[in-house]
């Protein structure tokens, strides 16, 4: 429940060790910690912050669509990887703008500097929506989730759908003990921009109820944490929904978790509140296949949220 993410941030918070990160912010950060989700009980969007639930939809149909360029998500009015993509323009040769060497941390510290990142950014995204040869090269990822979920390259020239085959194997052969989907690529690693942070999952068939597990290496506990769990359990919705089988459990096994320094403010605000009822989600029952989802035809029922607690992300 909703109380296993609350006592994490207040572990991390107590207890966690002040360690540097590659983004420069610095964190609070514990190693190795399991929450667990019934999805029976009703549908894991915390309640103590209010989320986006539309940012999730439309971040997962894009993961699960195998798209890995950014056009689609600010189509869907969703920006949640605009700064990963816009770093690569903004370092990129034809780059001819004003300089935006580690724009995450220098607009935070300079009010100046912040409102000129916030123009180029809005430049940004919208030659991405007008203009398809720049989208094509400066709305690229490269090689994210999708990418690997549903076109892993093997060696041997080879093009795996991990995603379609573990579909295939959870409805022929449940019981299997390697229901496993890889976003881990060593080969590729090197030369990611953002190794996957979601590096594992695990699904798990018994009397009739298809669960979920995911090995995420580096959990942003704050920002990110809230969006992966309504993620991983809407799709375990999606998957039951095409196998005939009942949602069970999400469970989220975490490897570095961290509070970045600059959200305990927002930590203290959050553990404050008192969750509420979960709400409820509804499918599109028409719609057969994973493949086929589009937004509009997931719902959530019943979510009353207290109020959303902004916090700046780090790049
Ligand atoms: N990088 C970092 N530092 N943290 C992450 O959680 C993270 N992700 C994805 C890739 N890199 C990451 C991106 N996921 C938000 C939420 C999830 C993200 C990125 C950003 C965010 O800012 N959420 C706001 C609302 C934003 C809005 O309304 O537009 C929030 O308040 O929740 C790990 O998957």
């Amino acid at each position: 429940s909703e109380h296993m993410y609350l006592d994490l941030m207040k572990h991390i918070r107590d207890h966690g060790v002040r360690k540097e990160d590659r983004t420069g912010t610095g964190t609070l950060s514990v190693f190795g910690h399991q929450m667990r989700f019934d999805l029976a009980e009703g549908f894991p969007l915390l309640t103590t912050k209010k989320i986006p639930f539309s940012l999730i939809k439309s971040e997962l149909l894009w993961f699960i669509k195998g798209d890995t360029n950014i056009r689609y998500l600010l189509q869907h009015k969703n920006n949640i990887w605009n700064e990963w993509a816009f770093k690569k323009w903004v370092e990129h040769p034809s780059y001819t703008g004003p300089d935006m060497t580690n724009f995450g941390i220098r607009s935070e510290k300079d009010e100046a500097f912040r409102k000129v990142y916030e123009e180029q950014m809005e430049l940004y995204k919208r030659r991405m929506l007008e203009d398809d040869v720049f989208a094509e090269q400066f709305g690229e990822l490269g090689d994210v989730y999708g990418k690997q979920w549903r076109q892993w390259k093997t060696s041997r020239g080879e093009t795996i759908d991990q995603l379609k085959d573990v579909i295939g194997m959870i409805r022929t052969n449940p019981d299997s003990r390697r229901l496993i989907v890889t976003a881990w690529n060593p080969e590729d690693v090197p030369a990611m921009a953002l190794p996957p942070c979601h590096t594992l999952f695990q699904f798990y068939v018994a009397e009739g109820r298809l669960s979920c597990q995911l090995y995420q290496r580096s959990a942003d506990t704050f920002l990110g944490v809230p969006f992966n769990i309504a993620s991983y359990a809407l799709l375990t919705h999606l998957i039951a929904g095409e196998c005939g089988l009942q949602p069970g459990e999400f469970v989220h096994t975490l490897g570095d978790a961290h509070l970045y320094v600059n959200h305990l403010e927002q930590v203290d605000t959050q553990l404050s509140r008192e969750p509420r009822e979960l709400p409820v989600l509804k499918l599109n029952p028409e719609v057969r296949s994973v493949f086929d989802y589009e937004v509009q035809d997931i719902k959530l029922e019943g979510y009353n949220p207290h109020p959303s607690i902004s916090a700046p992300i780090a790049v």
